[in-house]
């Protein structure tokens, strides 16, 4: 798994793709630095070490203020409860949960 698809796996992700996690806008295998979410998400919400895991979005990790802004990252990222799914496919403008594509993911 090409590690930008987490772009993918978090909640308006693609809002600010990869300074969501990182601190320059394009990192690379052995160049990614982490902002604070992103060193979050890397040590405690990843199904498993390393760039084949995937983030774990859950009511937990949307509870944290990574930042320690004030402001909980489920705010941040407009899901205040971490509600929010991977690979919700949309199929005539109706939510179908039925149907999942792979990487095609969208908000509430
Ligand atoms: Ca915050």
């Amino acid at each position: 798994m090409e590690v930008h698809s987490r772009v993918t796996q978090l909640p308006n992700g693609n809002e600010n793709q990869c300074q969501t996690c990182h601190t320059i806008s394009n990192p690379s295998p052995g160049n990614g630095p982490r902002n604070d979410f992103g060193k979050l998400i890397e040590a405690q919400f990843l199904t498993e070490p390393g760039s084949n895991g995937e983030v774990i979005w859950n009511a937990l990790l949307a509870s944290l203020d990574a930042d320690n802004d004030g402001i909980s990252n489920g705010v941040e990222l407009q899901d205040r409860f971490g509600a929010w799914e991977k690979c919700r496919a949309v199929h005539s403008g109706i939510y179908q949960v039925a149907i999942y594509i792979k990487y095609i993911c969208i908000g509430r």
